[in-house]
């Protein structure tokens, strides 16, 4: 199941022919540039690469209209001055007399992607496509938009395929408005976008692009909006909106296709932009879209103005797309007070929507923002001149050196070897380790074994490993303590058990239990109990605990390795939720990851196995409300952590405890 790309040179065959500052930025570059990056670094031979056809009519008219769709038609033939004047009655966007030719281009691939994603031939990809598509109208070009590629595209899937739910996921630096126009009363289309807004005073400047815009009639719910009021947001604040607004409502409203409007001007150096967010961000907002709708994911290219941030961007992504492993998330300092008031206020506007937000803070007080001014001044005054964008440097993308093996297996041997993995053998060296802890000298495998793959993970020689053990529980300290002892900071995530394993090693390692019978209280800051009442079995509870505070955390803390251990008792987290939980977990420590799992759960190796190799998780269908016991305990086990875990946060009256960030540092070891 590969990635598919989609590009014709043919689209950068049209350029602005007159002075127009406002239209200058959408250049042929931006495509040679981005296709040209893809060719060097080896990833465009790993895609499958499908040629473009040009949209039907049919097509076209899923979206637009008879009339606009005739007079665009009519371009090709204008002499330059009519060319003017045709864009001219709309906003920011020129016209050449082969913009017809490469809008249908762009809106054909845009269709293409989806039948190679829908019919299988391929899992997911990218469509890298000028003109772009979101601003584009019904019958309005817009922001050098012709056709709406994207909306055509979720609209074609629904009608050829039968799909039923799209989720289209907006992060190009501007509102889509023309997506929201398309879908905002139709509850099967969910569109999410995040976008410079600063209040009204950014382009297109529109009201309907603020959070209150929530969708209409039976739509409602269903329009999903997140203004940056402030430019310069990090990749904190990026990932926050992730974990506390769209991950949780995606998972919940379950779509059958994702479309993403993968516009890059949202990455740190773009002069549209202006924010701050580095160009590895998008391994992870890929990556944490690619384990919903069974992993058909299509993109299509929107935005992006800096050649180097917007080529860098389409590396990293199209890297994720293909399965390699993402990059540690570094630095995230949490998110800042802007950002966390629009995060608070799209929750609380879309808490009588998703259930998952039902628990969600109440509209904060109004002028908030006024209070906030002073402390966001600092991030305002870099931005000042307006200039900024030009002079910021940025360190490139980590180049990934893939491991020679993706996942080891360390099973019974009667067992057969999982597609994609390597079975490892057993440690030819003598057990001593082992007797002298008194493990378990029969248990397969041996305790050498485990710590051996420890170090090949930390040597980088295996990405991640899936062991059967006799005593999980037993297991963990040894494995925690080699790590450890490699100056490695673990992440220890249980899933069932009764008590977390005794005897973990507390120096660089945190530890998160999510059980039934976990402890209210936490015992101390290495170790967080995540307890659900009603069970593993209840999904919704078990995805809230993961998106509001499992991942949160996990991000923050950024581990070097994670161990993944199901402890007996985790019986009622269902295949799915448990395949989920793998997949995304993979997103940290380089997709450094050892699962342990209990002797006796052998009908886990098979999908463990494979979600290590990068295969999508099931979904994990409509989620119902979650119990109520439950979320309010998550909430309360949130609000607790804030103090000292900043993704945690969700809005921004959170008063920063006093001894904020002391705690945290002495776990990250600073
Ligand atoms: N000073 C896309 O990113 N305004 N469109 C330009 C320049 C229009 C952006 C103003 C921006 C359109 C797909
Ligand atoms: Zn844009």
């Amino acid at each position: 199941m590969g990635t598919a790309l989609l590009y014709d040179e043919e689209m950068t065959r049209y350029k602005l022919l007159w002075l127009d500052p406002d239209c200058e930025l959408e250049r042929p570059e931006r495509l040679t540039a981005s296709h040209e990056a893809l060719v060097s670094c080896g990833l465009a031979a790993r895609c499958v690469s499908i040629p473009v056809r040009q949209a039907t009519d049919d097509d076209i008219l899923l979206i637009h209209s008879e009339q606009y769709l005739e007079a665009v038609k009519t371009t090709p033939y204008m002499t330059l001055e009519d060319l003017r004047e045709f864009a001219l009655q709309y906003g920011d966007v020129y016209f050449h007399p082969n913009s017809y030719h490469c809008a249908t281009l762009a809106a054909g691939a845009a269709v293409q992607l989806v039948d190679a994603v829908m019919t299988g031939r391929v899992r997911n990809g990218l469509a890298l496509v000028r003109p772009p598509g979101h601003h584009s109208m019904r019958s309005a070009a817009n922001g050098f938009c012709v056709f709406n590629n994207v909306a055509i595209a979720a609209k074609y899937a629904q009608q050829k395929y039968g799909v039923q739910r799209v989720l289209i996921v907006d992060w190009d630096i501007h509102h889509g408005q023309g997506v929201q126009y398309a879908f905002e009363d139709d509850p099967s289309v969910l569109y999410f976008s995040w976008h410079r807004y600063e209040h009204q005073k950014f382009w297109p400047g529109l009201r309907e692009s603020d959070y209150d815009n929530v969708g209409k009639d039976k739509g409602a719910g269903f329009n999903i909006n997140v203004p940056w009021n402030k430019v310069g947001m990090q990749n904190s604040d990026y990932l926050a909106v992730f974990f506390h607004v769209l991950l949780p409502v995606a998972y919940e409203f379950c779509p059958d296709l994702v479309l993403v409007c993968a516009g890059f001007d949202s990455a740190i150096g773009d002069p549209e932009g202006e924010m701050c967010a580095t160009p590895d961000i998008f391994a992870h907002l890929t990556h944490l879209l690619m384990n919903l709708a069974g992993g058909k994911l299509c993109l299509m290219l929107e935005g992006g103005y800096n050649l180097t941030s917007l080529s860098q961007s389409v590396c990293v992504t199209v890297r994720t797309l293909l399965g390699d492993p993402a990059p540690r998330p570094a630095n995230l300092q949490g998110p800042c007070q802007s950002a966390l008031e629009s995060i608070q206020c799209v929750r609380a506007a879309h808490r009588n929507s998703w259930s998952c937000l039902e628990h969600a803070a109440r509209a904060p007080p109004s002028q908030i923002s006024t209070k906030l001014e002073e402390k966001e001044k600092e991030k305002e005054d870099k931005f000042e001149s307006g200039e900024a964008a030009d002079g910021i440097t940025w360190p490139e993308p980590h180049a990934c050196v893939l491991p020679p093996v993706r996942t080891a297996v360390l099973i019974p041997e009667e067992m057969a070897c999982p597609d994609g993995c390597k079975r490892s053998n057993l440690s030819q060296h003598a057990d001593s380790l082992a007797e002298k802890e008194d493990f378990d000298g029969d248990a397969v495998p041996t305790l050498s074994s485990l710590t051996e793959l420890v170090g090949k993970m930390e040597k980088n020689e295996i990405c991640n490993a899936l062991a059967v053990v006799g005593d999980v529980s037993m297991a963990m300290a040894p494995v925690m303590q080699r790590a450890t002892a490699l100056k490695q900071r673990v992440l220890g995530v249980c899933v069932g058990g009764t008590e977390v394993p005794s005897h973990l090693p507390e120096d660089g390692t945190l530890t998160v239990h999510i059980s039934k019978e976990a402890p209210e209280e936490p015992r101390c800051k290495h170790s967080i109990p995540v307890r659900l009442k009603s069970g593993l079995g209840d999904t919704s509870g078990f995805a809230q605990a993961i998106f509001s505070v499992l991942l949160p955390l996990a991000y923050e803390y950024d581990p070097a390795l994670v161990l993944l251990a199901r402890l007996p008792g985790a019986g009622g987290l269902g295949g799915g939720a448990w395949q989920q939980l793998v997949g995304l977990l993979r997103g940290l420590a380089w997709g450094h990851m050892l699962v342990l799992v209990q002797e006796g759960d052998e009908a886990l190796v098979t999908p463990t196995a494979s979600s290590l190799c990068g295969s999508p998780a099931p979904p994990l269908g409509r989620l119902p409300a979650p119990v109520v016991e439950d979320v309010e305990a998550v909430e309360r086990l949130r609000v607790r952590l804030q103090a000292d875990w900043m993704l945690l946060r969700t809005s921004a009256e959170c008063k920063m405890a006093v001894s904020s960030g002391t705690s945290r540092s002495c776990l990250l070891g600073t």
